[in-house]
C-alpha cells in the first residue's frame, strides 16, 4: 500500500468559486479517489487563502470586516465543493489558529538559520496577483494577466534571500526530474531559476490582515508567504513530527499554470531554508479559456463573461454533477490549455455519456430483464471482451498514476465501445431465451461492471447507479481495483434493474 497526499492550491476567498477553481479541484478529487480505489492511503487537502490586501478590499467594498467577509466566502467554496462531490479529507482555511502556529514555527526556523533580513523595497504591484512585477515582465505598465494598472509600492520590509538557493534549485531539478509535470512546465521553471533569482520581500506594514510576524509585530506575512506554508499546516508541521514524515515524501501540488513560480521556485527554497526536503511532485494544469483568455473571477467582474456561466453550482443544476466532473476531467489533458464552452459541455454529453456509456446500461439491462427474468448471468472466462477489459484497466491505472484523468478515460471508454460493438456484432436482443443469450449478457454485465469501476473515480454518483442497476451489492469504489476489477470476479445472480436513461440526451441549439 501506497501513500499519496495530494493539495489543490488554497483559493482567494475574496470571491465566490467559478468553474476555474472546481477545473482543479475536480481533478485533484478523481486522483484521489483513483489512488483510495488501488488501495493507497490518501490525504486529499484543499482550502481557502484569506489573507492580503485583495481580501481586504473586497471585504471593505462589500461592506464587511475580513473576517466576516471570508467566513461567508468560505463557506460557498464548501458549498460549491459538496455539490460537486469532493471528497476532500480536510479543508485549512489560513486565518484557523493552527495555520499561524504553523506559519509562524516555519519562518521562525527559516529567520534563525539567517535567510531573512530587512531592507526597503520598491516596485510595481498587482493586487489581483498580489505580486511585485518588474517593469519588463510587466505590460508596459500594466499587469501582464489581469490587463489593470500596476501601482508603485515602498515599504520596509523583511526579505527572503531567494537569490541563495538558484544552484541548490537547479541540483534539485536535475536530481528529482520528476518533481515538475508536465515536461513544458518544468522547463518554464528552470528557465526562471536560471534567469537569475532575486531576494522576495515577504512581510508588509501597509496592512494589519495577515499572520503577524513573530520577531516585528509591526509586520505581516505577505499573504503568499503564509499561504504556500496551508500545505504543512494540514499535516502537522511544529505539532507531529511523525505525520509530517508520513505524508510530506508523498506530496503532490496540483496547481495552475500561472502560479508555477511560487509552488516550483519559491516554495522549495522556502523547504530547503527552513532544513526540510521540497513537495515531491507539482503537477501543473493549463487554463480553462473563454475566448482566448483565462476564465476567472477577475474577468467576470470586468463584464467579460457572465458570472452565472461559470458558476459551478448553476452548472450542475444544469447538466448534472457527474456529467459536469466528466466533462472537466475528459475534455483537456491536464496541463494544457483548453477552451471551455457549453456547447462542447453538451457535445460530450450526448456523445460519450447519452450515447456510448448510458446506451450501453441501457440495452443490457433491457435485454437481460426480457430475456433472462431480470437475473443476472455469470461471466464466461473466455470471452473477447476480457481482454479489453484488461487492456482498459492497465491502461487506465497507467494514466491515473501520471495524472492524465483524459487518458484514463479515453481508456475506460475503449472497452464500453468494445462492448457496444460485441452487443452490436451478436444482437442477443434478437435471440430467443437460453444459453446463447446468458453467455452474451453474462459478458456484458462484467464488461460494464469494470467500467463501473474505472470510470467512479470521475463519476461516483453515476458508478454507484450503474453498480446498483446491473444487480451488485456493496460499491464499485471499493478497493483495491487490482483484486476487485479482475475479470471474471461476478458469480451472477444479482437482480438486474431496468431504470429511466441514465443520460437524457440534452437537445443542443443547432
Ligand atoms: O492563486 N483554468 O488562488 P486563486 C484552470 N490563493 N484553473 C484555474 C482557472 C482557469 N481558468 N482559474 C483558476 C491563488 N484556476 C492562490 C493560491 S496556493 C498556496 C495559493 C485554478 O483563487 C488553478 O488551479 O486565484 C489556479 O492555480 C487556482 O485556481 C488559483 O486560484
Amino acid at each position: 500500500m501506497g501513500r499519496f497526499y495530494i493539495t489543490t492550491p488554497i483559493y482567494y476567498a475574496n470571491d465566490a468559486p467559478h468553474v476555474g477553481s472546481a477545473y482543479t479541484t475536480v481533478n485533484a478529487d478523481a486522483l484521489a479517489r483513483w489512488h483510495r480505489l488501488a488501495g493507497d492511503d490518501v490525504k486529499f487537502l484543499t482550502g481557502t487563502d484569506e489573507h492580503g490586501q485583495k481580501m481586504a478590499d473586497a471585504a471593505a467594498k462589500n461592506g464587511f470586516s475580513p473576517q466576516e467577509w471570508t467566513d461567508q466566502v468560505s463557506e460557498r467554496f464548501r458549498e460549491a465543493w459538496s455539490v460537486l462531490d469532493i471528497s476532500y479529507d480536510d479543508f485549512i482555511r489560513t486565518t484557523e489558529p493552527r495555520h499561524y502556529a504553523t506559519v509562524q514555527k516555519f519562518l521562525s526556523v527559516i529567520y534563525e538559520n539567517g535567510y531573512i533580513y530587512t531592507d526597503v523595497y520598491k516596485g510595481l504591484y498587482c493586487v489581483s496577483c498580489e505580486d511585485y512585477y518588474t517593469i519588463e515582465a510587466s505590460d508596459d505598465g500594466m499587469c501582464p494577466i489581469h490587463h489593470s494598472p500596476l501601482t508603485e509600492m515602498e515599504e520596509e520590509n523583511w526579505f527572503f534571500r531567494l537569490s541563495a538557493f538558484e544552484d541548490r534549485l537547479l541540483e534539485y531539478y536535475a536530481e528529482n526530474p520528476g518533481f515538475v509535470t508536465p515536461e513544458t512546465k518544468r522547463n518554464e521553471a528552470l528557465a526562471f531559476i536560471k534567469s537569475g533569482l532575486r531576494d522576495i520581500s515577504i512581510t508588509r506594514t501597509s496592512i494589519t490582515w495577515g499572520v503577524p510576524v513573530p520577531w516585528d509585530e509591526r509586520h505581516v506575512f505577505y499573504v503568499w508567504y503564509d499561504a504556500l506554508i496551508n500545505y504543512l499546516t494540514a499535516i502537522g508541521y511544529g505539532q507531529d513530527d511523525d505525520e509530517v514524515a508520513i505524508w510530506w515524501p508523498n506530496s503532490h501540488h496540483l496547481i495552475g499554470k500561472e502560479i508555477i513560480r511560487f509552488h516550483c521556485v519559491w516554495w522549495p527554497a522556502m523547504c530547503m531554508a527552513a532544513g526540510l526536503e521540497p513537495a515531491h511532485h507539482v503537477h501543473v494544469n493549463g487554463w480553462l479559456l473563454v475566448g482566448g483568455e483565462k476564465l476567472g473571477k477577475t474577468m467576470a467582474a470586468e463584464g467579460g463573461v457572465n458570472l452565472t456561466d461559470i458558476e459551478p453550482i448553476a452548472l450542475t443544476k444544469e447538466f448534472g454533477v457527474d456529467p459536469l466532473r466528466y466533462y472537466l476531467l475528459r475534455e483537456t489533458a491536464l496541463g494544457n490549455d483548453g477552451e471551455f464552452a457549453l456547447e462542447s459541455i453538451v457535445a460530450r454529453y450526448n456523445t460519450d455519456l447519452a450515447n456510448n456509456l448510458g446506451n450501453l446500461v441501457a440495452r443490457v439491462t433491457t435485454v437481460v430483464a426480457s430475456k433472462c427474468a431480470s437475473v443476472a448471468p455469470a461471466p464466461s472466462g473466455d470471452s473477447p471482451l476480457r481482454l479489453a477489459a484488461e487492456s482498459a484497466l492497465q491502461g487506465a491505472a497507467h494514466a491515473w498514476e501520471d495524472f492524465a484523468p483524459q487518458r484514463a478515460l479515453e481508456s475506460t471508454w475503449s472497452l464500453i465501445g468494445a462492448t457496444n460493438a460485441y452487443l452490436e456484432t451478436l444482437a442477443p436482443w434478437k435471440m430467443e431465451p437460453g444459453e446463447q443469450v446468458d453467455a452474451v449478457m453474462g459478458d456484458a454485465l462484467e464488461a460494464i461492471r469494470i467500467v463501473a469501476i474505472l470510470v467512479s473515480p470521475a463519476m461516483p454518483g453515476v458508478a454507484e447507479e450503474i453498480w446498483r442497476r446491473i444487480g451488485l451489492t456493496g460499491s464499485p469504489a471499493s478497493a483495491p481495483f487490482s483484486r476487485y476489477a479482475v475479470w471474471g470476479q461476478s458469480a451472477g445472480g444479482g437482480r438486474v434493474v431496468k431504470g429511466d436513461p441514465l443520460f437524457p440526451r440534452i437537445k443542443s441549439d443547432e
